[in-house]
């Protein structure tokens, strides 16, 4: 890990970029995946899944008798925490539903808002060395409350968690398709796949770029993903091994992880920094943490301010405070995906179990961006009623604005029902 010793406010920038892919590159390779998707439909599914995965394929669904199968392929351990983290993550969510509040702008004027569910969502989980079976509770969760009538899952991997959680959260088929073709199913659909109106979940940078180039022709997708990322503000109060702990546990997701420690004290820099290596000697991923900490840093700061200015510049993924005040620093930071507080909360709880979502905004989007939630599976739809006599009293200055913005066919909406 780099060491940044205070360094000054006009280097952050360089320090804090992530690095950034060739996106055209990759685009051009995904494009003509897309294009004979859209053309052929199943059979280009085919074509891709025996090239790509080396997987022979007629059918793609995965059948109900194979998801009842993956449950008695699991551990009643794994299945009870499974069940676990379900119950907590449904509750978070449920409690983000709200009921539309008629508002009376004046007499005679309601207007509310109402949520509804999107009616057909996609859902993408990624093959790979990791079978990412809880980023399905992250999003067939929320997706389940909002109402959406079709929740489509694709994934390359047949892992019985994937299969298992699947069923638990009710979603209503499942696809063994991978990669950009995934993409480009749920986006265009196919003979088997149903097409949807949002694709979420993570992916490689062709499932990134397939999602981001669907986006331009009005499938709309969860957010732009990039690797994922943690930075760490660590005090004297902070115990060393967590720190390392929690450092590591984001690097081993891949060699492109981002893993930032900001502290105010050497001491800790250099506790943390012995901890990580002795740590990462017994990680299983060794070799994927080891190389996303070749790239990660630490930056010593002069003054807990600093460390706030540089952690809003940064705008973490997932940001953990372990400092002696945890919550009041909380409060100042305003670029940030998820808050960790404190020295008993891995960023893992957040991962898995503990209620939030874990689909949060990468590479500084968190300026901007919130996480998934509930809002990210419904739309809203505003409605507005008015009474004779309220329409007499707002009319007017209905009429008065349309006649200024030269519309005059607006202004006769409201005049032929007053006169
Ligand atoms: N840290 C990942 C989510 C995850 N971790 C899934 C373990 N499984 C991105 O927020
Ligand atoms: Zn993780």
């Amino acid at each position: 890990m780099k060491l940044f010793d205070k360094p000054e406010k006009k280097d952050w920038k360089t320090i804090l970029a992530r690095p950034t892919a060739d996106i055209a590159e990759i685009e051009g390779r995904v494009q003509p995946i897309l294009d004979e998707v859209r053309k052929n439909g199943d059979e280009a599914l085919r074509k891709f899944a025996l090239a790509f995965d080396n997987i022979l394929l007629n059918d793609f669904e995965v059948s109900s008798s194979d998801l009842d199968a993956a449950e008695a392929e699991l551990s009643d351990e794994l299945k009870d925490a499974i069940k676990l983290a379900y119950a907590n993550v449904y509750k978070f969510h449920e409690a983000q539903k709200s009921e539309p509040e008629v508002i009376e702008t004046m007499p005679g004027v309601q207007c509310w808002r109402k949520s509804v569910g999107i009616e057909k969502v996609g859902i993408y989980i990624p093959g790979g060395t990791a079978p990412l079976f809880s980023t399905v509770l992250m999003l067939g969760i929320p997706a389940k409350i909002a109402g959406c009538k079709e929740i489509i899952l694709c994934s390359p991997s047949n892992h019985p968690a994937i299969l298992f959680a699947a069923k638990l959260v009710g979603v209503t088929k499942v696809f063994r398709i991978g990669g950009a073709q995934a993409v480009a199913a749920l986006a265009y659909g196919t003979e088997s796949v149903p097409q949807v109106s949002k694709i979420f979940g993570p992916g490689n940078q062709y499932v990134t770029a397939a999602k981001q180039l669907v986006s331009k022709e009005g499938v709309a997708i969860d957010m732009p993903a990039g690797p994922s990322e943690v930075a760490v503000f660590a005090d004297d109060s902070a115990e060393p091994a967590f720190v390392a702990a929690d450092l590591l546990s984001q690097a081993e997701h891949g060699i492109d992880s981002q893993v930032i420690l900001v502290s105010t004290s050497v001491d800790m820099i250099t506790a943390v920094q012995k901890e990580v290596y002795l740590q990462l000697e017994d990680l299983p991923r060794k070799e994927l943490a080891a190389a996303s900490l070749e790239s990660s840093k630490c930056i010593l700061v002069s003054s807990q301010e600093e460390a706030i200015d540089i952690l809003n510049e940064y705008a973490a993924e997932h940001l953990i405070l372990a400092v002696e005040n945890a919550e009041e620093v909380g409060e100042k930071i305003v670029n940030a995906g998820s808050i960790f507080l404190g020295n008993y909360t891995p960023e893992s709880c957040g991962d898995y179990a503990s209620g939030t979502n874990h689909t949060l905004p990468t590479n500084g989007f968190a300026k901007a961006y919130s996480g998934v939630s509930l809002d990210s599976f419904v739309k809203k739809i505003t409605f507005q009623k008015i009474t004779k006599e309220g329409l007499e009293k707002l009319g007017p200055a209905v009429q008065i604005m349309a006649e200024a913005e030269s519309l005059q066919g607006h202004s006769n909406a409201v005049k032929v029902r007053l006169k």
